[in-house]
């Protein structure tokens, strides 16, 4: 996959690939990522990247051009037109269905508003898509797209040590993970008999009740979308 990210702060970004599954993934070619600095391109002496915003009022804006001509620059070579995404604080909401389709992609371009937000003009002309990755306020695109990132990356053929374990959470996207335990058996409590037991079909209903109950407790939202099975809908009512 080609990853292009434009942004005035790369080293941000840069940052949270130093290591993990994302790091990896850049180290073995099977992600080439590229960073455009708008700042490159601008020709003013004091290289603006943004101004004041039109009918007043506090912060900054960033400028049509520096922006437009990182987006052409990066797009210079490939014969394709990469899928462009602005992370921005008014977008839709990022989700695992994104990253998958995102996953999908060849290229891929995310680009990084700074300041109080990017010229309308440029997101019009330039931008396929607006994404946020939740209900709070960052001070840029930067973390948001390093989350973008971290969340496809992962999901590259050849990415995870594991490939089984990439799989588990689309399978069961609607429900929350179930409590995990690892050695010592004593330390700070017992770990649940259930699991010690040998038994795999016992194991795995006592995981999908236990999965119910934190999202019933954490994100009973999730639940209206839940694909519930007969087995689900017995161990709900035991719960109420
Ligand atoms: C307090 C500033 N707000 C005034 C109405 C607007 C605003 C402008 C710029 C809020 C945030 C930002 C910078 N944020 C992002 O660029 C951003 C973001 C976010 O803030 N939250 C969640 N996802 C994202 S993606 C990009």
């Amino acid at each position: 996959m080609r990853l292009t990210i434009i942004t005035i702060m790369p080293e941000v970004v840069k940052a949270s690939f130093s290591d993990g599954v994302v790091g990896k993934a850049i180290a073995s070619q099977l992600v080439e990522l590229q960073f455009v600095n708008p700042r490159d391109f601008t020709e003013d002496v004091h290289q603006s990247v943004d101004d004041r915003p039109y009918g007043g009022g506090p912060g900054m804006v960033m400028k049509v051009e520096p922006l437009k001509d990182a987006v052409n620059f990066s797009e210079r070579a490939p014969n394709s037109r990469s899928r462009r995404v602005l992370l921005s604080a008014t977008g839709t909401r990022f989700s695992q269905k994104i990253a998958e389709e995102f996953a999908r992609e060849s290229d891929l371009t995310l680009i990084c508003g700074r300041y109080e937000g990017i010229d309308q003009r440029f997101v019009d002309q330039y931008v396929d898509e607006e994404l946020s990755i939740g209900d709070f306020v960052l001070s840029g695109g930067e973390l948001a797209a390093s989350v973008v990132v971290d969340a496809v990356v992962r999901l590259l053929p050849g990415t995870l040590g594991n490939p089984e374990s990439g799989q588990q959470d689309s399978f069961s996207e609607s429900l929350l993970g179930c409590p995990q335990y690892t050695r010592p058996q004593c330390s700070d409590g017992e770990v649940p008999s259930v699991l010690l037991s040998g038994d795999h079909q016992a194991i795995e209903r006592w995981r999908r009740q236990q999965s119910i109950v934190r999202t019933w407790q954490n994100r009973p939202d999730l639940l209206l979308s839940h694909q519930w099975t007969e087995e689900d809908i017995q161990t709900y009512h035991e719960l109420l």
